[in-house]
């Protein structure tokens, strides 16, 4: 097998190339090719020093994850990091693209960096439930101070060339198309240096009172993270050491996190957000339909935030609204929102006007002639959507992607109604739809595979993570969700109160628990309908008026700066509704509250999947870690029923009287996972 490494000559510089696609992960061939390069250096004494660079759009993107948890090929990759920096002659990164986890760690044990400016560099170990085990714990602070290595290594942000510049992580920018000769340049003028800045041989300082106050200020953030705890602390036991101690605490933490539980979650939702971009049964060289222009129909909270994903991708937006006022009202929110975001420093100011630029609101449907996509976000009523429907038949050219933005409503009825039912499709955004990176591509029986090909795409450009949905009610997400809203409020009605399951839940990982959820979405939600009646908890909160958040009471009372405290007004309420409905009362345990809420989950999941809504239960995973803030950590719902082991599932449902889903059965009888 040839090597994917590279050597060549110009003139007494050695120049290792990596050439290792898709993102020249250090593999085992990668190491090995590595390691003879440095020793072709170590031995030949016309070599005055190495370049290390790669071939195709990234330097090294890390350790080749799939190689996690099989056993190791020689050499590993801390080995090969301290055989580089031990070489005798300089080493110099040439970083393009993305040198992260593992590549950040080849770049520090070179003696020099040089990166073009549009390269990032990071340690994103920890988002993979890890950390840099060979030795990026130990050379980043050496290198670049402690605060900066506890910012790059524990929250797994890369930063930008410029950045690692000035913090020391970098020694010089190259010129955009010229690493490659501005590093060999670089090569020939430290080839005579010494000694050699090795990042090891330095000693690790730093004041004590930086660790805790770095714990303190991201303590919501590491909240039930094991790896960011972990890298902290290696960190700070490493003060004043010798680099070969930190580097054994560092080795210590890395082997015990890369067989925790949390890390293999984080592993499986790195592979599970790939996969979902695949479609079953299309190829991915499928021709796609162009979106120069998209249409929003609705310039509410949900058109608006829609269309924000497009503009922010320079796409432009025509939006719709039936009077002016809605109109101005919408994108007026827009423009504040943008501004929210440049005062916060996430864009640049000037991209407020170029975004808004992109826009053009409009009362006029036939404004729509030009779209390639249009989204409508109106009333969630099915008579509502075909009659807008009906309406773009005609209005839409032809070949233009027709998309309803609805929770739960049919989209195969939406699509019959109208002459053109293979363009039509669902896409249905969470909210804030600006934010939640979560989308659900709902593929109706006709939908034509190159429509939903081109929504898939399109999903990548705005920044979203996509997954194939069925046509069902509520699809993945909404679907899920309900089985763990009903049982909620029953456990409320046997004896639990709103803050025990929410405090269940949000000890379990989730950001909130059901009535939390409840009073940010609108206690009222689908009340409106028939405001007489008051046939739950639910109505009745609505009917005083308790609507959640946004009238500062609902499931709890709320302050002006939206804190939550209990309400004994809605203790009463349930008591009222225990008492008249004689429901037997009995004390609910935590044990319980999950075993009640979170196995219908799953056992939902199980019937999505059997009844092919899903592609694949990682898909399901993937739709509650992005869409509802499951804890990544956990892995999503199916993976997480994986790991309690899913005949304990199936005894949890059975003690509970629930019907439990075949498939779920099945896997539980034969020893099998959701996820291999
Ligand atoms: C580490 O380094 C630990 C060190 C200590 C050791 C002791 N390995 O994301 P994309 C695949 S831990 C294997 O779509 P992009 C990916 O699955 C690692 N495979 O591309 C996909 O495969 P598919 C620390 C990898 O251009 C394909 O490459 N590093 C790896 O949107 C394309 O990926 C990281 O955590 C890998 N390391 O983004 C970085 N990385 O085509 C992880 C990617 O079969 N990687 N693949 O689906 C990334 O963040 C991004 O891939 C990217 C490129 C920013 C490099």
């Amino acid at each position: 097998m040839t090597s994917p490494i590279t050597s060549s000559r110009q003139g007494d510089i050695l120049i290792l190339t990596s050439d290792n696609p898709p993102v020249n992960a250090l593999g085992a061939a990668v190491r090995q090719g590595l390691q003879a390069g440095i020793e072709e250096a170590r031995t030949d004494d016309s070599i005055e020093a190495v370049v290390i660079a790669c071939a195709g759009k990234t330097f090294f993107a890390g350790a080749d994850i799939t190689e996690f948890g099989k056993p190791m090929q020689e050499p590993s990759l801390p080995l090969l990091v301290d055989a580089i920096e031990a070489l005798d002659k300089p080493v110099i990164a040439a970083i393009h693209g993305t040198a992260l986890g593992g590549g950040c760690e080849v770049a520090l044990a070179c003696h020099y960096r040089i990166a073009v400016p549009s390269a990032k560099l990071g340690l994103p170990e920890v988002k993979l439930g890890i950390l840099p085990g060979a030795g990026g714990t130990q050379r980043l602070p050496r290198v670049a101070g402690v605060e900066f290595a506890l910012e790059l290594a524990a929250k797994g942000d890369p930063v930008s060339a410029a950045k690692a510049k000035d913090a020391g992580l970098v020694d010089r920018l190259a010129g955009e198309d010229s690493l490659l000769a501005d590093a060999v340049a670089y090569a020939q003028e430290v080839a005579a240096a010494r000694p050699l800045p090795r990042a090891s041989a330095k000693t690790l300082t730093a004041d004590p009172s930086v660790f805790e106050a770095f714990r303190n200020t991201n303590a919501k953030r590491f909240r039930g993270f094991e790896a960011p705890a972990e890298i902290i602390s290696v960190i700070e036991n490493s003060i004043n050491k010798p680099f070969a101690e930190g580097a054994a605490l560092e080795r210590q933490g890395f082997m015990k996190l890369i067989m925790s539980v949390q890390s293999a979650a984080q592993r499986h939702i790195f592979f599970a957000e790939r996969k979902a971009s695949k479609i079953d049964g299309i190829a991915e060289d499928i021709a796609l339909r162009p979106i120069n222009r998209v249409g929003v129909i609705g310039a509410g909270t949900m058109g608006g935030g829609i269309s924000m994903n497009f503009l922010s991708a320079g796409i432009p937006v025509t939006i719709v609204e039936m009077q002016q006022e809605a109109l101005d009202r919408g994108t007026g929110v827009m423009r504040k929102n943008y501004e929210g975001s440049a005062a916060k420093g996430r864009i640049k100011p000037e991209q407020v006007d170029q975004a808004m630029g992109l826009l053009k609101p409009t009362l006029a449907l036939e404004d729509l002639a030009d779209c390639d996509l249009i989204i409508e976000a109106v009333y969630e009523s099915m008579d509502v959507k075909k009659e807008v429907f009906g309406k773009l038949d005609k209005i839409a050219k032809p070949g233009a992607i027709l998309a309803s933005n609805t929770s739960y409503l049919d989209i195969d009825e939406i699509a019959a109604s109208i002459s053109r039912p293979q363009d039509v499709l669902g896409l249905h955004f969470f909210s804030p739809a600006n934010v939640m990176k979560l989308l659900e591509i709902v593929r109706g029986e006709k939908t034509a595979d190159d429509v939903l090909a081109t929504a898939m795409a399109l999903s990548k450009k705005i920044k979203k993570v996509a997954v194939i949905a069925g046509v069902c009610h509520g699809f993945i997400g909404n679907r899920m969700l309900m089985p763990r809203q009903i049982e909620a409020m029953k456990l409320l009605m046997e004896g639990a109160t709103p803050e025990q399951i929410d405090r269940v839940h949000v000890e379990f990982g989730m950001p909130m628990g059901p009535f939390q959820m409840s009073d940010l979405a609108g206690v009222d939600i689908g009340w409106h309908r028939d405001p007489t009646r008051i046939e739950s908890i639910r109505d009745a909160l609505a009917a005083e008026g308790r609507w959640g958040q946004k009238k500062g009471a609902g499931f709890y009372d709320y302050d002006e700066k939206r804190n939550p405290s209990n309400s004994p007004r809605v203790a009463e309420i349930i008591e009222d509704f225990r008492k008249q409905t004689g429901t037997p009362q009995h004390e609910v345990t935590s044990e319980e509250i999950i075993e009640r809420t979170l196995y219908p989950m799953v056992n939902e999941g199980a019937l999505i999947l059997a009844a092919g809504k899903a592609q694949r239960a990682s898909d399901i995973d993937v739709v509650w870690i992005y869409g509802y803030g499951w804890p990544v950590y956990r892995g999503g719902p199916m993976f997480w029923a994986d790991t309690e082991g899913l005949a304990k599932i199936v005894a949890g449902l059975e003690k509970h009287g629930f019907e439990v889903a075949p498939l779920l059965r099945e896997k539980a009888e034969k020893g099998e996972k959701f996820n291999k």
